[in-house]
Formats: structure tokens, C-alpha cells, sequence
């Protein structure tokens, strides 16, 4: 089974849309393994968009994330990445396709809502550097005999 970070973003949190995200995921089937509301520290800003340091929109992107608390999540299924990436949708929400979550509730890149890990090696660390181990719940699901085969 595999895993995946999600971080419902500041302006997901302030527009009232964490139920509306979180239950999009639910409702594919996706089960949670971790969840917390916090301020995102600047140093966690950093380390977590590290590989984008130097660009134009990094200045801003750190400003926006730390701007206001988040949502941090992993969640757990059969390609969960994948399953996730489809869900959230394009990076810049004029490429999301309807149905998605950014193409159905966002208008700009700077303010897409939600991160998810983009491939197994960030689902990883960024699920490292997010949570401590004893974080992830290990938990029985008994309705996944209906959502996994
Ligand atoms: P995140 O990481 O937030 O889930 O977004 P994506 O995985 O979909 O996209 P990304 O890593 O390429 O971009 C990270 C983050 O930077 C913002 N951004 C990106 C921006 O403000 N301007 C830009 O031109 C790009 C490419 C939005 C997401």
C-alpha cells in the first residue's frame, strides 16, 4: 500500500475548504494514516520547497505558506500518489480539470490550496520531515474490503 503527503495550504484553511478537500480524498477511498493543524515554521517552509530556492516565486511561496496555519496530512492507498495528484489537480489552476480540487476551487498558482507529494522519493521525505514516526496511526479500516479488492 502506498503513501503520500498532503498539506491543505493557508488559503484552504481560511476559505473554510479543509472538510471540502479532506473529503474529496475520503470519498475516493483514500484513508488517513496522519493529520495535524499547525504554523508552518520558515525553516520547515524552506526545507519542505527547498528545490525551488533561487526561483522567482520562492520569496512569496515561503511568505504564503507561513502566512497562516495548514493542514498536514499522509494518506494511505493503492497508488495513493497517483490517486492524489489526479485529485488536487494542475499545479496552475487554469490547467486543472474541472472536477478536480484546483480546478473547481482555485483561480491562481500562488493560491492552489493544496500540496501533495509529486513521486514515491518526496512521498517519503516529506512525509519524514513533516511527522515523527510514532505519528502515523496504524489503524483497521474495516469498509476498505469495499474500496480495496
Ligand atoms: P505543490 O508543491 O505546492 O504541491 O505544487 P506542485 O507540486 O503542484 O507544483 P510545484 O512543486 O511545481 O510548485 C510548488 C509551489 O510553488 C508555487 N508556484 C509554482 C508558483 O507560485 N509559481 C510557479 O510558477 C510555480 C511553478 C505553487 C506551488
Amino acid at each position: 500500500m502506498e503513501r503520500t503527503f498532503v498539506m491543505i495550504k493557508p488559503d484552504g484553511v481560511q476559505r473554510g475548504l479543509i472538510s471540502e478537500i479532506l473529503g474529496r480524498l475520503e470519498r475516493r477511498g483514500l484513508k488517513l494514516v496522519a493529520m495535524k493543524f499547525m504554523q508552518v515554521s520558515r525553516p520547515l517552509a524552506e526545507e519542505h520547497y527547498a528545490i525551488h530556492k533561487g526561483k522567482g516565486f520562492y520569496d512569496g511561496l515561503i511568505e504564503y505558506i507561513t502566512s497562516g496555519p495548514v493542514v498536514a496530512c499522509v494518506v494511505e492507498g493503492p497508488n495513493a500518489i497517483a490517486l492524489v495528484r489526479q485529485t488536487v489537480g494542475a499545479t496552475r489552476p487554469h490547467e486543472a480539470a474541472p472536477g478536480t480540487i484546483r480546478g473547481d476551487l482555485a483561480v491562481m498558482v500562488g493560491r492552489n490550496l493544496v500540496h501533495a507529494s509529486d513521486g514515491p522519493e518526496t512521498a517519503t521525505t516529506e512525509t519524514a520531515l513533516w511527522f515523527t514516526p510514532d505519528e502515523l496511526v496504524e489503524w483497521e479500516q474495516p469498509a476498505l474490503k469495499w474500496i480495496v479488492e
